[in-house]
């Protein structure tokens, strides 16, 4: 059946296996005789233009080819008609060329959190001069965190009535944090907080990992113009707990302070030079940011019947929002 997909691109004697990463796509290892390469479908519930995606991949791809040869590059794969983007029963592929490596799903020690962070502020250094108004806002106002927070606030009057009432506490909980919405406007209202190429999805599965070393950055669909705390946030959010966002049993959700020692350590090393003193100070600032935003997104899909997440059980969502409150607690011990 994807035997029409194959034949654009190409390749022949080919099978996919499907990846069971990611909330929002699907993802297929392909093995044809022309090599081994990597096709995933977008979902266009979440990404409205399929095409805002493929400009801003080909447009990185374009100047890293030029500017930065040595950076290894996700690049796009064309069709035998030079297309990089197809579309097949109104679903929209891409191929991309497998880069070896291996993804990891959580952390087993310090130094993995310095490579992958080192990764992460390399990409955005080495795009340091690249015209960010070239980029397009793939999912607009992704992390804007005051969205996030109305959206909630829709949810809370719009959203199921049996869940609202059984989500009692977090709901309760995200309100009594709601000065972090105020502490993000400033940050962004501030001139020394720059936009800058930023990832927005930097979790441990989206580098990929050749024995220690971290070697290259993956899933570039929502970069975009932003800020880097979305991208240590992220980090903090993925990086520091010995469990994942799945994770029920909230007792063995412990922040590792090495590792979080090891991430500043790693980012720094490549954008010590570029953040300004006031981006500086917002470190950890960034962590609450995004586990506290990332709480709402649950949550607010939660009470709106799991619309935005793919979820395998009931309740999932809801234990997703008590994980990632628990992960903000205890990082605030800090
Ligand atoms: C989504 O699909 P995945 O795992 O790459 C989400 C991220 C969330 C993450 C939580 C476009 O990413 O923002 O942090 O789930 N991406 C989008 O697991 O909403
Ligand atoms: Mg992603």
């Amino acid at each position: 059946m994807m035997q029409v997909i194959f034949d654009q691109f190409g390749w022949e004697e080919a099978n996919a296996i499907p990846l069971s990463q990611g909330l929002i796509n699907q993802t297929f290892v392909v093995h044809a005789k022309q090599g081994d390469f990597i096709l995933q479908y977008i979902n266009t519930q979440v990404f409205k233009d399929p095409f805002a995606i493929d400009h801003n991949i080909k447009s990185i791809g374009q100047y890293l080819s030029r500017n930065k040869p040595d950076i290894l590059f996700t690049h796009l794969v064309p069709t035998l008609m030079g297309e990089s983007l197809i579309e097949w029963e109104g679903k929209f592929y891409r191929a991309f060329n497998k880069i070896e490596g291996v993804a990891l799903d959580v952390l087993d020690n310090a130094n993995q959190a310095e490579a992958a962070a080192n990764q992460f502020g390399q990409f955005t250094a080495s795009l340091s001069d690249f015209p960010i108004e070239q980029l397009k806002p793939t999912i607009p106002q992704f992390h804007d965190l005051a969205l996030r927070y109305f959206q909630f606030e829709q949810a809370l009057i719009k959203g199921n009535t049996n869940r609202i009432s059984e989500a009692k506490e977090a709901i309760q909980y995200l309100k009594s944090k709601r000065s972090y919405v105020d502490q993000w406007l400033k940050f962004t209202a501030h001139e020394d907080a720059h936009l800058r190429v930023t990832h927005h999805d930097t979790k441990i599965s989206n580098v990929l990992f050749k024995e220690d070393q971290a070697i290259c950055v993956i899933d570039l669909d929502t970069t975009m113009p932003g800020y880097y705390i979305s991208d240590i946030g992220d980090m903090c959010r993925t990086y520091l707990s010995s469990v994942n966002e799945e994770c029920q049993d909230l007792n063995q959700i412990k922040i590792i302070p090495e590792r979080w020692t090891a991430l500043q350590n790693g980012y720094l090393k490549a954008m010590g030079e570029l953040l300004t003193p006031f981006e500086k100070d917002h470190f950890k600032f960034s962590g609450q940011f995004i586990i506290y935003m990332q709480a709402l997104r649950f949550l607010t899909d939660y009470l709106q019947l799991d619309q935005y997440y793919h979820t395998s059980r009931p309740g999932q969502n809801l234990d997703r929002a008590h994980n990632q409150i628990e992960l903000l607690n205890q990082f605030n011990l800090l």
